[in-house]
C-alpha cells in the first residue's frame, strides 16, 4: 500500500483574518494580530492553520474577491509581515495553507480592466462575456445570455453599457468569473500558485474549485438552468458543478504546480454540491487532483424548500446518514475533510447544539467529540475551539456579509416581510460566523483597541479565550484533548467506522476499529437523558473511559444512562 501522506493525522486551524485580531486599532483583524496570537493556536495544539484571503482586495466579498494576487492588501498588513507570518508558523511546526480565489476575480484586477476595455481587448476571452439573448436588447429584462441566479441573488449576469455585452459573476457583480477554457489564464494561475510556493506555503484551500470548468458548447453557447419556483431566474449549476473539464483542469494543475515540488504540500478543494462519487474521483492519490474536498451535504440538511435562509430542524437521522455514508465511499479510496464550522456555516452550538448558558459547553463538546472522531481531517474554525455562538443581531443595520445584505434587498423588495426575512438571517447568514473571536472579557472583547468593523458578542464576558485556558473543563481544553487523541491514537486516523443505531434520533454512536484496538464512540445529542440500546454495551461496560466531556458525577451510574449532550469515548483491545 502508499505511505500514509504526512497530513494524515493533522488537524486543521482556519483564520478568517478580519475577524480574528486587529493589531493597530482599526478595528479589522490583520496579520499583527494573527503574529500576536500564534500561542493560542499552538496551545490548542493544531498543525495547519489556514488563512481565508489576505490579498489585496476591494474587500466587496472581505477578500474572497481580489485585485492583486501577489499583493498584501494594507488593511492586513504587507508582503513583509507576511513572510515574518509564514516564518513564525513555521518555526512552531505548523505550516500555513493559504485561499486559493480562481474561479473569479475582482473586477478591479487589471486582468478584468483590461478584458472589460474593449471587444477586442487580448484578454477579452479571460472572462466570460456574452451578447444579449438573441432578439432582445441588451437591459432588457431576461435579455441575460442565461437566466442563471447568482449566489448573491439577481442575475449571474451583469450587462456593460460600454460593449452592449455582458460578464458572467456567479457571485457578486464585482466577482467576474475567469474563463479557464483559455489556456493563457490556467497559465497565469499555475505561475502565481508557484510564486507562493516558493515563498514558502504549505498548499491551498481552494475557493468553489468545481465550479471553475462550465458546461460550453463549441461554439461558444451555455445552457439555460432548471426552473426555480417562484423566481424570474434559473438554477445553473447543471452547467458549472462539476462540469465537463473539472478533472482534467485540476490533474493539469497539480503536474504544473504539485508533481515538480515538495511532497509536504496539502490541498483542500472546497466543492459546493460534490457528490461522494465525484469526491472518490478527486481525492484518489492515483489520479493526483486534490487531497481532499469540502462537502456540503450534512450543511444543507437543515435548508428548508426555500433554501438556505427557510432553515428547518435537523433530524439526527437524516446527520448519521449523510456523514456515515461520506465515511463508507471515501473508505477505500479517497480521504474526507471534517468540518460544522467555518466563515460562511452558522456556529455549529447555535445550529444543532444548544448555545443556552445550561448545555452550551456540554453541547460543543459533545458535537466536537463526534466531528473529531470521525475517520478525515478535522478543521477548526476560529472561535468553534471557544463554544462561540451566532450573532444577536435584531436589525439589517448590523449585518455585513453581501449576501445577507443582497438578499434581504431582494426578499423586502420580492414581498416577503422584513421580519421573516430578518428571521432567516439571524439562522443561517454567514455573519454569525464572522463577529470577532472573542479573546478577553474585556472591552470589545480584546479584538481591537478601536471600533471593529462588525459587532462584537455580548457574551464575551463569559465566552472567552482567557476565562477557558484558565478552566479545565472548558470548550478549549476540550478541543485540545481532541486534537491530542488524533496525535496519539492511531485508530482514530486509520481506523475502519461502523456506524450504530442509526434510526436513534437521539443518540449518535459508531466505533473505530484498527487491527486490535476498538473505539467507542457515544454521544447524545439531545438534552433530554437517553439509555440507547447498544450493540455489545455490556462488553462496553468496564472498557478504559479515554474522554467525556461531561465531569464525573462520583456515581456508579449506568454510563450509558446518558446525561443531556454526553459523549464518551471508550477503548478496548
Ligand atoms: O463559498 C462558496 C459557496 O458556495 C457558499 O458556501 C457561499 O458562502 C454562499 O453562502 C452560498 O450561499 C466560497 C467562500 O467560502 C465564500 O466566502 C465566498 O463568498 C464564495 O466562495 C465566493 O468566493
Amino acid at each position: 500500500g502508499r505511505a500514509p501522506a504526512w497530513w494524515s493525522d493533522a488537524v486543521v486551524y482556519q483564520i478568517y483574518p478580519r475577524s480574528f485580531a486587529d493589531s493597530d486599532g482599526d478595528g479589522i483583524g490583520d496579520l499583527g494580530g494573527i503574529i500576536a496570537h500564534l500561542d493560542h493556536l499552538q496551545a490548542l495544539g493544531v498543525d495547519v492553520v489556514w488563512l481565508s484571503p489576505v490579498y489585496r482586495s476591494p474587500q466587496d466579498d472581505n477578500g474572497y474577491d481580489i485585485s492583486d494576487y501577489q499583493d498584501i492588501d494594507p488593511v492586513f498588513g504587507t508582503l513583509q509581515q507576511f513572510d515574518e507570518l509564514l516564518a513564525a508558523v513555521h518555526d512552531r511546526g505548523m505550516k500555513l495553507v493559504m485561499d486559493l480565489v480562481v474561479n473569479h476575480t475582482s473586477d478591479e484586477h487589471p486582468w478584468f480592466v483590461e478584458s472589460r476595455s474593449s471587444p477586442d481587448s487580448p484578454k477579452r476571452d479571460w472572462y466570460w462575456w456574452r451578447k444579449p439573448r438573441p432578439g432582445m436588447a441588451a437591459g432588457a429584462p431576461g435579455a441575460e445570455p442565461t437566466n442563471w441566479h447568482s449566489f448573491f441573488s439577481g442575475s449571474a449576469w451583469e450587462l456593460d453599457e460600454d460593449s452592449g455585452e455582458y460578464y458572467l459573476h456567479l457571485f457578486s457583480r464585482k466577482q467576474p468569473d475567469l474563463n479557464w477554457e483559455n489556456p493563457e489564464v490556467r497559465r497565469a494561475v499555475y505561475a502565481m500558485m508557484g510564486w507562493w510556493l516558493d515563498r514558502g506555503v504549505d498548499g491551498f484551500r481552494m475557493d468553489v474549485i468545481n465550479m471553475i470548468s462550465k458546461d460550453v458548447t463549441a461554439d461558444g453557447h451555455l445552457h439555460d438552468g432548471r426552473p426555480v419556483p417562484g423566481s424570474p431566474y434559473g438554477d445553473g449549476s447543471d452547467s458549472y458543478i462539476c462540469g465537463p473539464r473539472i478533472h482534467e483542469f485540476l490533474q493539469e494543475m497539480h503536474r504544473e504546480v504539485f508533481a515538480h515540488r515538495s511532497a509536504e504540500l496539502i490541498t483542500v478543494g472546497e466543492m459546493p454540491g460534490v457528490t461522494v462519487e465525484e469526491a472518490r474521483l478527486f481525492t484518489d492519490p492515483a489520479r493526483a487532483e486534490v487531497d481532499m474536498v469540502f462537502q456540503f451535504e450534512h450543511v444543507g440538511l437543515d435548508h428548508g424548500p426555500g433554501g438556505k435562509f427557510d432553515p428547518r430542524p435537523l433530524r439526527l437521522t437524516d446527520l448519521k446518514a449523510s456523514l456515515g455514508r461520506w465515511q463508507e465511499g471515501l473508505e477505500e479510496v479517497g480521504w474526507n475533510s471534517l468540518y460544522w464550522n467555518n466563515h460562511d456555516q452558522p456556529r455549529v452550538v447555535s445550529r444543532f447544539g444548544d448555545d443556552g448558558p445550561a448545555h452550551r459547553v456540554a453541547s460543543a463538546t459533545c458535537l466536537a467529540t463526534l466531528l473529531h472522531l470521525h475517520r478525515g481531517t478535522p478543521y477548526v474554525y476560529q472561535g468553534e475551539e471557544l463554544g462561540m455562538t451566532n450573532a444577536p443581531f435584531t436589525a439589517i443595520e448590523d449585518f455585513r456579509d453581501i449576501e445577507s445584505i443582497n438578499h434581504y434587498r431582494h426578499a423586502v423588495a420580492a414581498g416577503t416581510d422584513p421580519a421573516a426575512v430578518l428571521a432567516g438571517l439571524r439562522w443561517t447568514g454567514r455573519d454569525n460566523a464572522r463577529t470577532p473571536v472573542q479573546w478577553t472579557a474585556g472591552e470589545n472583547a480584546g479584538f481591537t483597541t478601536g471600533t471593529p468593523w462588525i459587532p462584537v458578542h455580548p457574551n464575551h464576558d463569559v465566552v472567552n479565550a482567557e476565562t477557558e485556558h484558565a478552566d479545565p473543563d472548558s470548550v478549549f481544553h476540550h478541543y485540545r484533548r481532541l486534537i491530542g487523541l488524533r496525535h496519539t491514537e492511531p485508530v482514530v486516523v486509520h481506523g475502519d467506522f461502523t456506524m450504530l443505531v442509526p434510526d436513534h434520533e437521539q443518540v449518535y454512536a459508531f466505533t473505530r476499529r484498527l487491527g486490535e484496538v476498538e473505539l467507542l464512540v457515544v454521544a447524545n445529542v439531545s438534552g433530554r437523558e437517553v439509555r440507547p440500546d447498544l450493540p455489545d454495551a455490556d462488553a462496553w461496560a468496564g472498557t478504559e473511559v479515554l474522554l467525556t466531556n461531561l465531569p464525573a458525577d462520583g456515581s456508579a451510574r449506568d454510563p450509558f444512562l446518558l446525561r443531556p449532550w454526553e459523549a464518551r469515548v471508550h477503548r478496548r483491545t
